[in-house]
C-alpha cells in the first residue's frame, strides 16, 4: 500500500518492491525484493486537494513472512483515532526541511500524536482536510514526516493493538510549527482495499 501521489502512472515498469530493508546501503541479510505484477492508483485521486491519495502495489510473487517481514493490520471501517492518538511514521525521507540530500542510510521513524480533523482544518485551511485525511503532528513543530516519506506507513495504538491508520500524504513544509502532517486515513479504504486484494472478486487484476 503505499499514496497514489507517488505514480505518474499505472505503469510497473521499473518497480521493485523491498522487504524488511533497514539500510540503504551494505548488508541487508533479512531483505526480500520482488517486482510489481499492478499498481492500482485509487480512481478519485485528486492530485489539486491531495484527496483520496492511496495506491495499491501487488507483487509479482508471494511473499514468505519472517521475523523481519510481516503484514501490519488496517484500520478498521469507521476506527476513531481520538485527538493524541500515539501514533509512529517510518520512512526513508530527508531528517530537516530544505536538505534532501544525502537521504539517512537507515530507516527512520518519528512518533507523532494524532490531531483531530477539526482543529486541523483550522490550521491547514478550512475544508482542506477532508473526512478521508488524517493529521498528525505536534504544534510547537520539529516533530514530522517528510520528502521522500511519502507512501510510507503512520501506524497507531488502538487498545492494545497497532494499525495502520494512514499513508504519508502532505503538509506545508516539514515539521513547522501548527503545520501537522497529513496522512491518507486508511479506515476509509477498507472496502476499496478488500475489492482488489481479493482474488476470487472481479476486481482483481
Ligand atoms: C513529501 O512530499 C511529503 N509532513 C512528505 C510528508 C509530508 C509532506 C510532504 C508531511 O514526500
Amino acid at each position: 500500500m503505499s499514496a497514489a501521489h507517488c505514480f505518474s502512472s499505472p505503469s510497473t515498469s521499473g518497480w521493485q518492491v523491498s522487504l524488511g530493508r533497514q539500510n540503504l546501503q551494505g548488508n541487508n541479510s533479512n531483505e526480500v525484493s520482488g517486482s510489481v505484477s499492478a499498481i492500482i492508483l485509487h480512481p478519485n485521486y485528486d492530485s489539486n486537494t491531495n484527496n483520496n491519495d492511496i495506491a495499491l502495489l501487488r507483487l509479482s510473487s508471494p511473499v514468505t513472512f519472517t521475523d523481519y517481514i510481516r503484514p501490519v493490520c488496517l484500520a478498521a471501517s469507521g476506527s476513531v483515532f481520538n485527538n493524541g492518538t500515539d501514533s509512529w511514521v517510518t520512512g526513508w525521507g530527508a531528517v530537516k526541511e530544505g536538505v534532501s540530500l544525502p537521504f539517512p542510510k537507515t530507516l527512520q521513524e518519528v512518533e507523532v500524536p494524532v490531531l483531530g480533523n477539526r482543529q486541523c482544518n483550522c490550521l491547514n485551511g478550512v475544508g482542506t482536510i477532508t473526512d478521508n485525511m488524517i493529521c498528525a503532528g505536534v504544534l510547537a513543530g520539529g516533530k514530522d514526516s517528510c520528502q521522500g516519506d511519502s507512501g510510507g506507513p503512520m501506524v497507531s495504538k488502538q487498545g492494545p493493538v497497532w494499525v495502520q491508520s494512514g499513508i504519508v500524504s502532505f503538509g506545508f513544509g516539514y515539521a513547522r510549527p501548527n503545520r501537522p502532517g497529513v496522512y491518507t486515513r486508511v479506515s476509509r479504504y477498507q472496502s476499496w482495499i478488500n475489492f482488489h486484494i481479493s482474488s476470487d472478486k472481479p476486481g482483481f487484476v
